[in-house]
């Protein structure tokens, strides 16, 4: 689903959307990219952004971009998709993948394994990466233009030796949390706004997490990139359909 026009529909019925020119009056129209009358033009939603919404930024670190240990293709891009979308809310919250050298998910731990192969768990299948986000590393870092100065929480998720977390809420074992849940509800947060990266692991994960824990929450897919293995970006999609999960375009925040 891709509405594009900032229609966003859950369990709690249609969000309050108004029209870009409509909410920046008639002089605005120009702007707004509205054609002339008699001509065909595509109508742009602006998303009303209150403070029970926070926008959840997703490990945009240096290791997921290009040049990185587990760069997510473009990943980069997000970066000025997210500053500007991030300008208009007043709840804004980052994870940082943070794993110690010796990480489960690390394939050179693993004697014969090679990145991207599979193992198993006591708590399910586990992808092997290449050695990514290590503690105190400069991969490990935000992207230098990412602007972080207003956001009020950064969880580091994914630092247990032992447990991989691609989710910002629970670890793998889906059981373990980082925290994050109880802030959003001691601060009585209602929907959760997340890009980042990467789309098919942690933006997935940490989306559907949320939504299961009781939250809106709306994808905006121009601010997140993914790593499409073996068709995971499709079953994202897939996913997001199915637990209505709503997926926006950046038009809906310009
Ligand atoms: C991620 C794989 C491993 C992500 C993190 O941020 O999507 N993916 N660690
Ligand atoms: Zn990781």
């Amino acid at each position: 689903m891709h509405p594009g026009n900032g229609q966003v529909t859950n369990s709690r019925g249609p969000r309050k959307v108004l029209p870009v020119a409509k909410q920046r009056g008639k002089a605005d129209t120009k702007r707004t990219g509205l054609a002339p009358a008699g001509k065909t033009y595509r109508t742009r939603w602006a998303m009303k952004i209150s403070d029970r919404d926070v926008l959840l930024a997703i490990d945009v670190q240096n290791d997921f971009c290009s040049g990185g240990a587990l760069a997510v293709p473009s990943g980069e891009k997000v970066v000025p998709a997210i500053n500007r979308i991030a300008q208009r809310f007043g709840n804004i919250v980052l994870t940082q993948d943070w794993h110690p050298r010796d990480h489960v998910s690390f394939a050179p731990n693993h004697a014969g394994k090679q990145p991207f192969q599979t193992i198993e768990l006591d708590y399910g299948t586990q992808v092997l990466w290449p050695m990514h986000c290590v503690q105190g590393t400069s991969g490990a870092e935000f992207h230098r233009d990412l602007d972080i100065v207003r956001a009020s929480l950064v969880v580091r998720k994914g630092f247990r030796r032992g447990i991989d977390s691609y989710s910002a809420l629970f670890e793998n074992d889906k059981k373990t949390p980082t925290g994050l849940l109880g802030y959003l509800r001691e601060r009585e947060l209602k929907t959760v706004f997340v890009a980042g990266l990467a789309l098919d692991f942690c933006v997935r994960f940490s989306a559907e997490d949320a939504r299961a824990a009781g939250f809106d929450v709306v994808v905006i897919e121009d601010a997140c990139r993914g790593i499409d293995l073996d068709g995971s970006v499709a079953s994202t999609h897939q996913s997001f359909r199915q637990r209505g999960i709503s997926v926006v375009g950046l038009e809906a925040f310009l």
